[in-house]
């Protein structure tokens, strides 16, 4: 535990709530880091601009994602996979920042996963209307691999179900600095974002920002 670097926080702006099924919010755990992620973003953005990928059916999403790590989640007509290859610019993705994985491996850490390191971080970009219908992530190696998810900016309901589509879902609003880890039996669990709801973040304006870490190849 590492908990103790970070004992200037007053415990109100954090919190670590299960979810469930090896699923941990750690509300206000990436407030310490978010300087640093943000202007590694930028980095990142410059280096690998966000788009709207198109998924294998045809539509375009509504979020636009880019990635940074040793592979990078894509879809495009012929399906849904992870590349190191970014199909926009040719290169390998950006690596990923040094405030990324502190952020990663300290929030898997509290949660219980002390040995993920993630190789790959998947980036979504929310804007007003955009959402993530209900999906399961299954395009990682290694479903031992938690999934750590990073939000900034605008706040928004995270959708949480079960192993099955039709399973009833929990609902979590996910604010600017939350941290959510999902492990063992909800690493497979269905989950989705409705559509974002207009707003002003005083830092990221009208967007919202989701870094999710994986353990991909
Ligand atoms: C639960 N992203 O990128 S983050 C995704 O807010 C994704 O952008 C949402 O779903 C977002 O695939 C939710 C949290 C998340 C990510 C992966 C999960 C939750 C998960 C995998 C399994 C269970
Ligand atoms: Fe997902």
């Amino acid at each position: 535990m590492i908990t103790d670097l970070f004992d200037d926080r007053s415990p109100q702006q954090q919190s670590l709530e299960r979810m469930g099924d090896g699923a941990f919010l750690l509300r206000g755990l990436a407030i310490p880091f978010e300087s640093d992620l943000l202007r590694d973003l930028a980095n990142v953005v410059a280096e690998a601009p966000f788009r709207h990928m198109i998924t294998p059916g045809g539509f375009t999403m509504s979020v636009a994602m880019t990635n940074c790590g040793e592979a990078g989640w894509i879809t495009d007509r012929t399906g849904y996979r992870y590349d190191r290859i970014d199909p926009d610019s040719g290169r390998p993705w950006p690596a990923m920042p040094a405030s990324f994985q502190m952020v990663a491996l300290h929030a898997s850490a509290e949660a219980g996963y002390p040995d993920f390191v993630p190789d790959a971080c998947l980036v979504n970009r929310y804007e007003p209307g955009a959402r993530l219908s209900l999906h399961q992530d299954r395009n990682e190696r290694d479903f031992a691999n938690p999934i750590v998810s990073v939000s900034l900016g605008l706040p928004a309901i995270f959708q949480f179900g079960g192993p099955g589509r039709a399973d009833p879902v929990k609902r979590y609003p996910l604010r600017h600095g939350d941290v959510a880890v999902w492990g063992g039996p909800s690493r497979l669990y269905f989950h989705g974002v409705p559509a974002l709801k207009d707003g002003d973040h005083p830092v990221l304006g009208a967007t919202r920002i989701n870094l999710t870490f994986r353990g991909a190849l």
